[in-house]
């Protein structure tokens, strides 16, 4: 043995990683959800609401809210030792959406996280990843107060195709963030054209 390399046990693993996506409007949770998932402490690029940014951040239904995300969040789970998803969420912002076309260049799929009072935000982010093929589901975040419309009713609201999974969530809770994240694995890995993770 020299300088401390043990040849006992197996070799360090590559882990294999995996991007995922969560997008959706501005204030339904998205900072939220990788917050309440990840085991590193997210990366944010958050900026305080400028004056400059008031005409276009729209912030009626989420008044309370001072903080935007610039970039994004960035945030990590061990599902196992050789499997490592990573969580990127989406500025929503469209002067941002530049930086989509980078970030969802081999990302296994993405949560769309939609609120009920605001469902139109989502448009675009159904929109896209419809219009290059990436598996996606809808994740209808459940705020307090906003009324609670069965899946279907969101799915037609929506257009989204039947194998579009729509689930109702709480983006604070770490268990309904989980089973989020868990469907769209399930989901994107259910497709026949679906791309092999790569190490
Ligand atoms: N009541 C309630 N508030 C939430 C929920 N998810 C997020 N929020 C709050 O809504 C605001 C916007 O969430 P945020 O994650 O920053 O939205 P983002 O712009 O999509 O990143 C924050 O003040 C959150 O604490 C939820 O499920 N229920
Ligand atoms: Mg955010």
């Amino acid at each position: 043995m020299v300088f401390g390399r043990s040849e006992h046990g197996a070799p360090p693993v590559e882990p294999v990683t995996l991007k995922i996506l969560v997008a959706g409007g501005f204030g339904v949770g998205k900072t939220t959800l990788v917050g309440a998932i990840s085991e590193i402490r997210p990366l944010r690029t958050e900026e305080t609401l400028t004056e400059a940014g008031r005409p276009v951040d729209d912030t009626s239904g989420v008044e309370g809210k001072h903080t935007t995300t610039v970039a994004m969040d960035f945030g990590r789970i061990t599902l196992r030792e050789d499997l490592v998803l990573y969580l990127f969420g989406t500025p929503g912002q469209e002067r941002f959406w530049f930086m989509w076309d980078e970030l969802s260049e081999g990302a296994l799929g993405a949560v769309v996280l939609a609120d009920t009072r605001r469902l139109e935000d989502c448009f675009a982010a159904v929109d896209y990843f419809e219009r290059r093929a990436i598996p996606f589901l809808v994740a209808v975040n459940c705020f307090d107060g906003a009324a609670v419309y069965p899946a279907d009713a969101v799915r037609q609201a929506l257009d989204l195709d039947p194998q579009v999974p729509v689930l109702l969530c709480d983006a604070r809770d770490r268990e309904s963030a989980k089973e989020v994240i868990i469907d769209l694995i399930e989901h994107a890995m259910r497709r026949p054209s679906a791309p092999q993770p790569t190490a």
